[in-house]
């Protein structure tokens, strides 16, 4: 049996004491181990970012890549094994900046892996500059006069582009992280898990009692999970009320099952001529 201590790892963590990265991180190993995952059958991979260090907190396989660049690698990384569970820690300024583009492009593709994007609304790495998340006019070091562009909204973009599974957390509430991380992973295809974080450096509007005073579950006001027009007009329901938990959720055919040369197993379990692959390169 799997156990969240199994998870434990001892390398140092410098995130700010309060910061909401520490309630996604355990609520990840406490997902893990409900659901008896192995260290061994998990990959974990991130871009730049606070959050994106999460990976290294735990003891399982990871790869910290580059920013914005964590869901292409994914994307290969599941093409290669696709036996592995693959979880992908990211940020609001990382997923929804920098690699915008790969997150349309993988909910195109329906790859079978769980994105955690830690949404704190801010770049917290590096100093608290205003990222794609940022409310229009929030003002910081970088942004004297305040954002001048509307902010992105994940989820309708999420919904819009077809994703199977997408939900909102809120790191302040481990318990119902815990089972949306489940849910995910046991989603067959790709699941957007945005969860409000809170970023006691750099964040001093959207903080722990902000949200707790506005964050309500789906669960509880009977959300029909298969309602694609209710939830994308819950996407947009930001202010007061903030709706957290599963907004859709529907299986559809995955990238890996829909390749057909993959479909006798991983790539990695198979034997390979390296010749062939010379003969290609030195062909006229
Ligand atoms: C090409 C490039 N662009 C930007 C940066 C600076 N940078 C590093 S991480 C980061 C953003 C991280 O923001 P987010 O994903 O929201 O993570 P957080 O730290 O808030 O968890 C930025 C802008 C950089 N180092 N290189
Ligand atoms: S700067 Fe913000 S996001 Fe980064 S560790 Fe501190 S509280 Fe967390
Ligand atoms: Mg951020």
């Amino acid at each position: 049996m799997v156990t969240v201590q199994d998870f434990d790892c001892t390398y140092e963590n410098k995130w700010c004491p309060g910061c909401g990265n520490f309630g996604i991180l355990s609520s990840m190993k406490e997902a893990f181990a409900a659901l008896d995952l192995p260290p061994e059958k998990l990959l974990l991979i991130s871009g730049i970012g606070q959050a994106a260090k999460t990976p290294h907190f735990l003891r399982c396989n990871l790869l910290h890549s580059l920013h914005g660049r964590a869901l292409p690698i994914a994307t290969g990384a599941k093409m290669a094994n696709h036996d592995l569970t693959i979880v992908v820690n990211s940020g609001d300024g990382d997923c929804y900046g920098e690699g915008g583009n790969h997150f349309m492009n993988a909910i195109r593709r329906n790859v079978d892996l769980t994105l955690l994007v830690h949404n704190n609304k801010v770049y917290g790495l590096t100093k608290g500059q205003a990222s794609p998340t940022s409310d229009p006019g929030t003002v910081t070091k970088a942004q004297p006069h305040g954002v001048i562009a509307e902010s992105f909204n994940p989820l309708a973009v999420a919904l819009s582009l077809g994703a199977g599974f997408v939900a909102r957390g809120f790191s302040g509430d481990g318990e119902q992280l815990t089972r949306l991380i489940q849910a995910g992973i046991r989603h067959k295809g790709f699941a957007l898990i945005d969860i409000a974080q809170p970023c006691v450096s750099f964040n001093r509007v959207n903080t722990h009692a902000w949200y707790k005073k506005r964050v309500y579950d789906l669960e509880t006001e009977n959300h029909q999970t298969d309602d694609l027009q209710k939830a994308l007009a819950l996407s947009f329901q930001w202010g007061d009320r903030i709706p957290t938990g599963i907004f859709f959720r529907k299986e559809t055919p995955t990238f890996t099952e829909r390749l057909g040369i993959i479909q006798d197993g991983p790539i990695i379990s198979r034997t390979h001529d390296p010749q062939k692959l010379q003969d290609l390169l030195s062909a006229r």
